[in-house]
Parts: structure tokens; C-alpha cells; sequence
């Protein structure tokens, strides 16, 4: 393999761990758990895994434990320092013996049941130290939810004398592997099965998870690129930027970009949904920006938009929970063509929802009847929102240019942020964070723990402050419609109105809507001094700002 001079510079890298990780640990329970809602039904379904302590690891003695193996998996979407997770457990199960494996599940869950892996070696991990991507072995997003699934597992699973799965994924992943944790407690199979919190899109985060690992190196690509483009839109000032922000659901990649390169308009899903605005109000919103900065001379700007914002315009909302119940009707599993779910689906919906779904533009509302992914959610990524809004808000200065409430000229420009990040170099933070996380992992398993993810706190201290522990999976958790049914899944964080990062930006969005205070944050760097290297979001240091 072909590395570049960075590459072969950052393998060199040491990521830094906790110091409570750096020699042998002991783990600290602290006091049984609740589920963060449905406490009775999540207790029921979870017999063996529920109200477990949340664990905290502090130095201890050395103990001798006899060679075992491990499995991994990547679930789900790419994001930076997901092979340090991994460089972080391979370290951390030799370091316990040097006889112990790491076996890698290739393409995600699907790997496991496929009984497709391959063996970790020293020399192959070396290759893979400190760089982006989930290539190793691959990602990939298959629903591990039917006990047939974890059958085929645990064959191979005993096959390969594998005593602990890692599973490194977002809510979904996370909640598959605490059923499999349960089912195999059930089962008394003795495979424990530990999950790792990643995904570019910050939302898997709670008391107990500061952040998902990913979202900072993504975060900071991106803020990058906007910042590139607002240099360019200040030089030329003759275009109006249109920046979808992937980030599926949440608004957290779109609110941290805003934080870090202040632009003259970004839009907050979670916002939108509570204001109860409708598209109408959206575009206006965006025109009346547009109009007053050109009323000063000013045909130019950026606007940050996230992927998820139609899902939070309430009608849409509604409209989409209807789709997703009528597209788990069994009759819709034998529709083959798209043309002919549209016409099912059109034919299904409550009339309310009917005249929403008529008034999208065609492309969108077709977008919104098409398949689910695995995990039953829209693939918002594929709604082209950022020239929807601007075709709309073109429309509106039009009618608003013939009566003169708006003088100016809107040339529009499009991008979608969102695969551009994914598999960028680890920044230090999420270098550090991925391999604490994965090297954590090992002390997990070697305490027995399972249905636990591994989590590390107090990051915006020095690595070496940085708290290593466990948290029961069961504990975030509520029941939530999926497919058509009520479902025990992880609780999504959406961004919080009354929340510090949405507080700082709400005040300041007025005066960088009507000025150019453009911020350009540069490319990430990995050398240098510690307040240009070592910063960790905008979105974390307002969260735990004391
Ligand atoms: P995860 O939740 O699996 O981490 O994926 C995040 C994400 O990048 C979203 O931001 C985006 O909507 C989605 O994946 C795109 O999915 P795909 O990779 O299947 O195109």
C-alpha cells in the first residue's frame, strides 16, 4: 500500500490514553441504573442486562488472566478514528496477554453472520495507526436483530475462541448489541458483547457520553470548507452559498460549523420543530436575511443547512411517521418498482397527509416515500434540501423584487458537506479519544463486564485526566416507534434549545447575518502548539464550560 509523507509522519503518532488506563485497573461500581424511560417494558425485555452500575476505572493491581480473543465490528456510517479504536483494543488485549487475538468482522454486522473476518496481525494494524476510514475491514449496516442472526454468530464466535464482540457504532448499532449482549447473557453462551459510541453526527451523547467520536475531526473538515467558501464568497461577492451539513437527524455538525465559522445564516432543525415553522416560514426566514443584506449592498452569503431539516417542518413530520407505518405494511415488501410505491403509498395516506405529500416538490416527496434504510430511518442524505430552499427563496425574491421590498441579485452556488468528512485523518482529540475508547474496551472485557459501551469523560482536560468507564446500554434507553412497532432503542440527543452551544449562537446569529464576521478555520493540525492542535469542538467547550 502506497502511504503519503503525512501518513507515514502520523503513524508515528502515540495516541494518549487516561491515566487511570496506562497500568493495570480496577473497576469501581457505582450505583444501580434506570433506563432514561419505559423503565418497566426496557427491564423486561432486558432481564440480564438492565440496572447494571456504571463502572469507573481507577489504578489497581496487576491480575493474570489466561489468553482469549476478541472480535470487532464497524457498524453503520464512516467516521475519522475508527481504526484507533481499534489500534486502542488490539494494544490493550496484548498488553493483558501477548497470546490474545483480535479478529475483525468484514463489512459490518453482515460479517458476523456471514462468517467473514479476517485476524488482526501487529503487522496490519501498524498500517492503520492514526489514518481515517473504516478500511481495515470494512463498514457496513446490517440490522442484527433475528436470533437466527445471533445464532450464525455465536457459531463462529466459538469457532475462533472469541470471549468478547466489540461493536462500534451509533444509536442503532449500539442498541443491536445490547440485544445481543442480552440474548447471549440469556443464553448463557459466555460472550460478552461491548459497544464503542461513534458517528460523525453527535448524537449519540447523554450524561454519561460526552460526545460520539468522530464528530470533531468531521466537524472540523467541514468548518474548513466553509471557511475556504467564505473566502471566496467575500473575494467575489457575488453569490449566495448554499451548504447542506449531513447529520442525519440532529443539527449538531450544522450548529458546530456555525460556532466555529460564524456564517450569515444556519438553520437549527430542532428549532424549526419547535417554532412549529412550515417551509413557507423557512424560506422566508432565509429571503428576509437576503434581502437585508442586500438593501446594504450585499449580494452575497452563506447558509448552513441541515441534512435533516424537512423531517422537522411538523407537517412533514407527520406526514413522514404515517409513510414509515404504511411502508412496514407487509403489502409493500412485494413492491418492485418506485413508481408503484409512490402510488401505494398515495393511496395509503390519511387525506391530511395526502395534500402535504402533494405540495412537496416532486423529487423530495418522492424521496420521503422511498425505502427505509436498515434501521427504518429516511435517507435524508439524498434529499437535495439545499437547492429546494434556494429555488423557493428565489421564488420569493422574485414576487418581492416587483414590489420592491427587495432590491439585489441572488446568484446561488450548492454543496453538500457530508462524505467529505467521514474518512478524514483523526484530529489529535479523536486520535486520542478513539484509542482511549478501544484500549478502555479491553479493560471491559477483562472485567467480564457485557452490555456495557465504553466511555470516556472530562475531555476537554488533558488526555491524561480523562475518566475511563463503562455505562449499561440499557440505561439510555426507551421504547420508540421503528418500522411500525414500538422498539427498545438508545434516546437520540438532538440539539437542546436551552443548551449553551444553541444559547451562544442564538445570541450572535443576528449580527452575522447582517455583517461579514466570517471565521476560517483552516485545516485540521496535528503539530504545532497546543491551543492550534489540541482544541476540542466549540459545542463541548460551551457544554462543559463551568
Ligand atoms: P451513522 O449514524 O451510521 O454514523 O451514519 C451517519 C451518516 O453519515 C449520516 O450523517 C448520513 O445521513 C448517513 O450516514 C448516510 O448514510 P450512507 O453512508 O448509508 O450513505
Amino acid at each position: 500500500m502506497a502511504i503519503s509523507n503525512l501518513q507515514k509522519a502520523r503513524a508515528a503518532y502515540q495516541p494518549k490514553l487516561p491515566k487511570a488506563l496506562q497500568g493495570p485497573v480496577k473497576a469501581v461500581e457505582g450505583a444501580a441504573t434506570q433506563s432514561v424511560g419505559n423503565q418497566a417494558e426496557i427491564k423486561e425485555l432486558f432481564p440480564n442486562t438492565y440496572g447494571m452500575p456504571v463502572i469507573t476505572f481507577e489504578p489497581g493491581a496487576p491480575v493474570e488472566l489466561p489468553p482469549f480473543n476478541v472480535g470487532i465490528i464497524l457498524s453503520g456510517g464512516q467516521a475519522p478514528g475508527g481504526h484507533n479504536v481499534i489500534s486502542g483494543l488490539f494494544d490493550g488485549v496484548k498488553s493483558l496477554n501477548p497470546a490474545n487475538k483480535l479478529y475483525g468482522f468484514i463489512l459490518g454486522p453482515g460479517g458476523l453472520v456471514d462468517h467473514n473476518y479476517m485476524e488482526i496481525t501487529p503487522e496490519l494494524m501498524d498500517q492503520y495507526r492514526n489514518t481515517g476510514g473504516f478500511d481495515i475491514i470494512g463498514s457496513g449496516r446490517t440490522k442484527l436483530e433475528e436470533e437466527d442472526q445471533f445464532e450464525k454468530g455465536i457459531q463462529i464466535l466459538r469457532e475462533l475462541g472469541i470471549k468478547a464482540l466489540v461493536i462500534i457504532g451509533g444509536d442503532d448499532s449500539n442498541t443491536n448489541a445490547c440485544v445481543l449482549a442480552e440474548y447471549y447473557a440469556a443464553k448463557k453462551y459466555g460472550v460478552q458483547v461491548i459497544g464503542c459510541p461513534k458517528t460523525i453526527d453527535g448524537d449519540l451523547k447523554n450524561e454519561q457520553i460526552e460526545t460520539s467520536f468522530g464528530f470533531d475531526t468531521a466537524c472540523k473538515t467541514y468548518s474548513e470548507l466553509i471557511g475556504n467558501i467564505q473566502r471566496d464568497c467575500n473575494s467575489a461577492r457575488k453569490y449566495w452559498h448554499f451548504i447542506k451539513l449531513m447529520g442525519r437527524s440532529a443539527s449538531h455538525i450544522a450548529l458546530e460549523c456555525a460556532l466555529q465559522c460564524q456564517p450569515n445564516i444556519c438553520l437549527v432543525s430542532e428549532e424549526v420543530e419547535a417554532k412549529a415553522m412550515s417551509l413557507d416560514d423557512v424560506v422566508t426566514y432565509i429571503a428576509e436575511a437576503v434581502a437585508a443584506r442586500a438593501a446594504e449592498g450585499n449580494n452575497f452569503g452563506t447558509v448552513l443547512i441541515p441534512e435533516g431539516i424537512i423531517e422537522f417542518i411538523p407537517a412533514i413530520k407527520k406526514l413522514i411517521a404515517e409513510l414509515n407505518d404504511v411502508l412496514a405494511l407487509p403489502e409493500a415488501k412485494t413492491i418492485t418498482t418506485a413508481n408503484e410505491q409512490l402510488d401505494f403509498v398515495k393511496s395509503h395516506i390519511s387525506r391530511e397527509n395526502l395534500s402535504v405529500f402533494k405540495s412537496l416538490p416532486a423529487d423530495v416527496a418522492a424521496q420521503l416515500a422511498l425505502d427505509r434504510d436498515p434501521h427504518g430511518n429516511v435517507q435524508v442524505s439524498l434529499i437535495e434540501t439545499e437547492k429546494l430552499l434556494s429555488r423557493m427563496v428565489a421564488d420569493k425574491l422574485a414576487v418581492w423584487k416587483k414590489s420592491g421590498k427587495y432590491v439585489g441579485k441572488f446568484g446561488t452556488q450548492h454543496h453538500f458537506f457530508g462524505y467529505e468528512g467521514r474518512c478524514a485523518a483523526p484530529s489529535n482529540y479523536d486520535a486520542d479519544y478513539c484509542y482511549s475508547l478501544g484500549y478502555n474496551a479491553s479493560r471491559l472485557i477483562a472485567n467480564g463486564k457485557t452490555g456495557y459501551m465504553s466511555v470516556i469523560k472530562n475531555t476537554t482536560a488533558p488526555a491524561a485526566e480523562w475518566v475511563a468507564g463503562g455505562v449499561p446500554i440499557t440505561m439510555m434507553m426507551n421504547l420508540e416507534k421503528r418500522n411500525g412497532k414500538m422498539k427498545p432503542v438508545i434516546r437520540k440527543a438532538l440539539v437542546e434549545l436551552d443548551g449553551a452551544p444553541f444559547k451562544y449562537f442564538a445570541a450572535h446569529r443576528e449580527k452575522w447575518a447582517k455583517e461579514t464576521d466570517y471565521v476560517y478555520p483552516g485545516p485540521i493540525q496535528y503539530w504545532g502548539p497546543s491551543e492550534v492542535c489540541d482544541q476540542t469542538t466549540k459545542t463541548l467547550q460551551l457544554e462543559q464550560a463551568k
